[in-house]
């Protein structure tokens, strides 16, 4: 099972991602696409890289609006799973323009 990182370790990969920031126990990101479709676009995108690596984000969709939260929920809290994701996800909403 993935460990829960500690509060160093935790800053430490934040810094490296875009716009995440730690909410407790996950990280989030809200993302503004260019349109609803391109968010719609991006969030198709996020699910095929959630099922590749059986870590699922949460999701909140408002028009062209999206957030993502990412927390480990069989480790209580962050591990490097969420953080995997979460550079993936920055990569894609580049992708499309968010
Ligand atoms: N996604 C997230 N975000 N956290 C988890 O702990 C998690 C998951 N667990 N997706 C996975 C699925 C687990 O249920 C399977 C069995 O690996």
């Amino acid at each position: 099972m993935a460990e829960l990182l500690d509060d160093a370790a935790v800053s430490a990969r934040l810094a490296g991602l875009n716009g995440w920031t730690r909410e407790g126990g996950e990280i989030r990101r809200t993302v503004r696409a260019p349109s609803f479709m391109a968010g719609i676009g991006l969030v198709g995108a996020v699910a095929g890289a959630a099922e590749d690596a059986d870590h699922h984000p949460d999701i909140d969709i408002r028009w062209r609006t999206v957030t993502f939260a990412l927390s480990t929920h069989s480790a209580g809290g962050l591990t490097a799973k969420d953080f995997d994701l979460a550079g993936r996800i920055d990569a894609m909403a580049a992708e499309h323009g968010a």
